[in-house]
């Protein structure tokens, strides 16, 4: 099921075209998947094949986001200069507004479905979330560099 996301956009001088290596292994269920494909389970957010987020270049990235874990799950994109793996958390749940900001979100969806999201990324370093409550302290994030 594919539904329009809410996406913040930020502005950035130059479109480049998105460009990302996919060096793992790839399953039957990723082999129809084209765009950079970000995959949820309990408790990982990974790229293609398992394997970690490739960079990718400033500009338009269109993502696919695949929940192939068994509850729901959702993915937060935050710019963030803060340390992936210790955000501030209260109530077990990220605070993102400290953390950073906002830059995209594919809203909490079912374990089994398929989201897409466009996002206008600037260069720098981006912690992707998962902010069900419990989840990114279970794992649940992965970070992602843009470059120039
Ligand atoms: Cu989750």
């Amino acid at each position: 099921m594919l539904v329009t996301v809410r996406v913040v956009l930020v502005s950035v001088g130059v479109f480049a075209i998105v460009a990302f290596a996919s060096c793992g292994e790839t399953s039957d269920a990723d082999k129809d998947i084209t765009g950079y494909l970000i995959v949820l389970d309990e408790w990982n957010i990974k790229g293609r094949g398992g394997m970690p987020l490739p960079a990718v270049r400033a500009g338009t990235l269109d993502i696919t986001v695949r929940n192939s874990g068994t509850t729901l799950h959702e993915l937060i994109i935050l710019k963030t200069n803060l340390e992936i793996d210790s955000l501030p958390v209260d109530n077990q749940v990220v605070q993102e507004k400290k953390a950073g900001e906002v830059i995209g979100e594919v809203e909490a969806f079912q374990a089994g479905d398929t989201e897409r999201a466009t996002l206008r990324l600037a260069m720098g370093r981006y912690a992707l979330i998962c902010n069900v409550p419990g989840h990114y302290q279970r794992g649940m994030y992965a970070e992602l560099e843009v470059v120039p």
